[in-house]
């Protein structure tokens, strides 16, 4: 049988090698089959996602940054500053966090979703227009987000007047200038070229990328266990080759970034720069408290908990 697999990206990014990696794993142990459907295939975030509840598709990654509409609690990774940028860090924390594989299965079960994993797939970077040193940079500035109450809240503490619109819309509305300003890890600004549309890129320090992969509830249960364990085997190779594939990818990407184009500013804010930024912080997690639903200060307790002790393991 052939099982349908959907991800956000193209098949040569983060997502898609993950997907690929996946489906290698799955083919070479079983009888069963994979059919990848990169970005574009089947519609934005939210229809993919709407496919995958109902059972269309087997298997689907999807980001806190679309989820978070469906699953409130989802939105914690946009709390800013709450994740650390070192990679090894990262890692540990996807993989022992008790937040991630305890407190979050229930939630994504009450939508008819099997959380499979989560992964980092890098520091997340501000592009724009007009260079940014401080959120006064950012006044006036509309400012793409993902469809997440917290990241529009977010963004507005940062001074910024946040614009959530799916990923389709990004390029031809920062062309248009409907939009000035966005917000994504490096490799993706450079596989989908924001740098031809924004000409200044900031590090401010303040996510990395979280994605998300599952498979349809209905389906998964009516596996065999020997299937179960075959997904959930194919799951953890899968994991491991993602950490593995971006050691070194954000500095790549952002040198062939450079490379197509000189002209373009990378700017790594200062800790003194960053303060202003950092502050904001405290005020989102209070509106994520807030929106984050029932579970928020439980997920966000152990999140925190979590984040700590894998500070002590790398
Ligand atoms: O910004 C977005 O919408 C997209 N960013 C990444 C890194 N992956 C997929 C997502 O749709």
């Amino acid at each position: 049988d052939t099982w349908r697999y959907a991800f956000e990206e193209a098949m040569d990014e983060v997502q898609g090698v993950f997907a690929q990696k996946f489906k290698e794993e799955i083919e070479a142990n079983s009888d069963h089959e994979i059919q990848l459907f990169p970005f574009g295939t089947l519609g934005e975030s939210a229809d993919v996602m709407e496919q995958a509840q109902s059972g269309i598709l087997q298997f689907v990654d999807q980001s806190p940054g679309f989820t978070g509409a469906l699953i409130p609690e989802a939105q914690v990774f946009f709390v800013p500053y709450l994740l650390p940028q070192d990679e090894d860090q990262l890692a540990s924390f996807f993989e022992n966090s008790v937040a991630i594989n305890e407190l979050f299965p229930p939630l994504y079960e009450e939508q008819g979703l099997k959380l499979l994993t989560m992964f980092p797939e890098g520091e997340v970077m501000m592009t724009t227009q007009e260079p940014v040193t401080s959120p006064e940079d950012l006044n006036e500035v509309k400012f793409r987000v993902m469809t997440n109450p917290l990241l529009v809240g977010s963004y507005q503490a940062f001074g910024a007047t946040p614009t959530p619109l799916p990923w389709g819309e990004v390029y031809g509305a920062l062309q248009t200038g409907i939009i000035q300003g966005q917000e994504n890890p490096a490799f993706f600004i450079e596989s989908t070229k924001m740098y031809e549309v924004t000409d200044h890129i900031t590090r401010t320090g303040h996510n990395n990328f979280t994605t998300a992969v599952m498979a349809n509830l209905d389906f998964y249960e009516g596996l065999s266990e020997e299937d179960k364990t075959l997904v959930q085997d194919a799951i953890d190779v899968a994991f491991d080759h993602i950490i593995e594939y971006q050691k070194g990818l954000t500095e790549e990407s952002l040198a062939k970034i450079k490379e197509a184009k000189p002209s373009i500013t990378i700017t790594t804010l200062t800790e003194e720069q960053r303060q202003p930024f950092m502050d904001t912080a405290d005020e989102v997690e209070a509106e994520f408290l807030e929106i984050g639903g029932d579970q928020a200060e439980e997920i966000l307790n152990q999140l925190k908990e979590d984040l700590e002790a894998a500070s002590g393991e790398s």
